[in-house]
């Protein structure tokens, strides 16, 4: 299935790995590149050495084109950049912020560049300020979210850019992949699901949590200072979202997340950790190979748009 994505990126299916912080690491995105897909190392928060092994360890693993996400917020962002430059990684998505002062660095390294917006007006800067294409990131997504939903905001970007869309939030299975198609996008980005994917080194707990959702199981929190959130209700969100309906400060909510999100992936406490999952985890029921994922997504999808 050819789009202007899959021949921008040199794969062999429109689907990209979202770059989930303490999830996307090597294994994940190697698999997910060996299935046909765009793979990605998340950076997060993670020192600049530490991706450049990430990087070196996917290479050893896939000989199929794989891509960094850098994650804005991350204060080692720029030495991120530069490592992703000098390990000749060839695609890079953004997130949680505006990428335009990387990108000179990177188009005169021939990096292609997809931000990861959520609102129309981020996507046309982007577009101006030299993007490839952009990934419209709806907020049945986890972690960190805008305000638009992909239904509304897909067409909308759509309409107003002429790089190719992507489309992430809520997407997990073929119809989700035909429904992004039908809005206009040319591939999509899914999160959640791959959070699940045997290859993921998340805890099991994690996995088995994303799996026992419903479709209601999700709560926003941080709204109250413009840093949405959202994650699986647990003890943490019940305690977070109770201090911040009291209006408590900035510094007393951070004591709950300060390293909840790798107490939940890495040691498997989703009571009191935090479990960033979209709204579309109720929809999941099992855990696949990334293998499994995208080839019965593909199929579905395929169908679905008579192709
Ligand atoms: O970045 C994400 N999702 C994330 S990042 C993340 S790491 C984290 N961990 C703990 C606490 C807080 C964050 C978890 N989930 N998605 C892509 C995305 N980008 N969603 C929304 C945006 C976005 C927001 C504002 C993109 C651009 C933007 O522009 C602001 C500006 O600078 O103009």
């Amino acid at each position: 299935m050819k789009t202007r994505i899959t021949e921008l990126l040199g794969i062999e299916y429109p689907i990209i790995q979202g770059g989930m912080a303490w999830v996307a690491e090597y294994h994940l995105a190697a698999a997910v590149s060996n299935a046909g897909g765009l793979g990605l190392i998340g950076a997060a928060s993670a020192p600049a050495e530490i991706v450049r092994e990430q990087i070196r360890k996917a290479k050893e693993l896939t000989d199929k084109p794989f891509g960094v996400n850098i994650m804005l917020m991350n204060p080692n962002a720029e030495d991120v950049a530069k490592v992703v430059v000098e390990e000749g990684v060839k695609v890079v998505t953004t997130g949680a912020g505006n990428p335009a002062k990387f990108m000179p660095m990177f188009k005169e390294a021939g990096v292609k560049v997809i931000p990861v917006v959520a609102s129309v007006a981020m996507a046309k800067m982007m577009e101006r300020a030299g993007a490839d294409a952009v990934v419209a990131e709806g907020m049945e997504s986890g972690g960190h979210i805008g305000s638009a939903t992909t239904m509304t905001l897909v067409p909308q970007v759509v309409d107003a850019v002429s790089i190719p869309v992507i489309a992430a939030g809520g997407v997990a299975d073929g119809r989700g992949f035909a429904a992004a198609f039908m809005l206009g996008a040319e591939a999509v980005q899914m999160g959640t699901v791959f959070c699940t994917a045997s290859e993921a080194i998340t805890h099991d707990n994690y996995k088995e949590r994303i799996i026992k959702a419903k479709d209601i199981d999700s709560e926003v929190t941080g709204m109250s200072h413009g840093h949405p959130i959202r994650c699986i209700r647990n003890n943490m969100t019940k305690e977070y979202l109770r201090l911040e309906k009291e209006g408590a400060p900035m510094e007393e909510l951070e004591v709950l997340t300060l390293g909840s999100l790798r107490k939940a992936v890495m040691e498997g406490d989703v009571v009191n950790g935090t479990v960033m999952a979209g709204q579309i985890a109720g929809m999941i029921k099992e855990k696949r190979t990334c293998e499994e994922i995208v080839t019965q997504i593909m199929e579905e999808g395929k169908k679905l748009l008579k192709l």
